[in-house]
């Protein structure tokens, strides 16, 4: 299963309570809090509140958490008003993607026009 937080993380300091957010969600598994520097009008970023470091970390005993990672963000998106316009799922992984926090996160962005193919 891994290590449940790592000390150092900002965002195992986020899940737990210790460093502050603009919560706009959380359960047992999963936490989900605006991006302290928005690339859209709307750019929130859901987490496992478990320590994964990224995607290439995840197995097959993480189905059930990023299952609900999805479920949350097609809620969250709803309620921000996104679903007719349509966001972006973003998650960058490792350096050349831009991966500046080690903790998995999905970037949820949205009310704007998004540009692809991504920079
Ligand atoms: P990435 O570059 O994909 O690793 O994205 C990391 C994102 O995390 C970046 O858009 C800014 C955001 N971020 C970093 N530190 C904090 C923080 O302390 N609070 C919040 N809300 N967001 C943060």
């Amino acid at each position: 299963m891994g290590v449940l937080r790592l000390s150092g993380c900002i965002f195992c300091a986020i899940a737990a309570g210790e460093i502050k957010s603009q919560l706009l969600y959380e359960d047992d598994q999963v936490l989900a809090f605006r991006d302290i520097n928005p690339a859209a009008p709307v750019h929130f970023l859901v987490i496992p509140r478990r320590h994964i470091a990224s995607v290439l970390d995840l197995d097959p005993g993480d189905a059930d958490l990023v299952a609900q990672i999805h479920v949350v963000i097609g809620k969250l998106a709803a309620d921000l008003g996104l679903a007719d316009m349509g966001f972006r799922v973003v998650v960058n992984t490792g350096e050349v993607a831009g991966q500046t926090v080690g903790h998995l996160h999905y970037h949820v962005l949205g009310g704007r026009e998004l540009g692809w193919p991504p920079g």
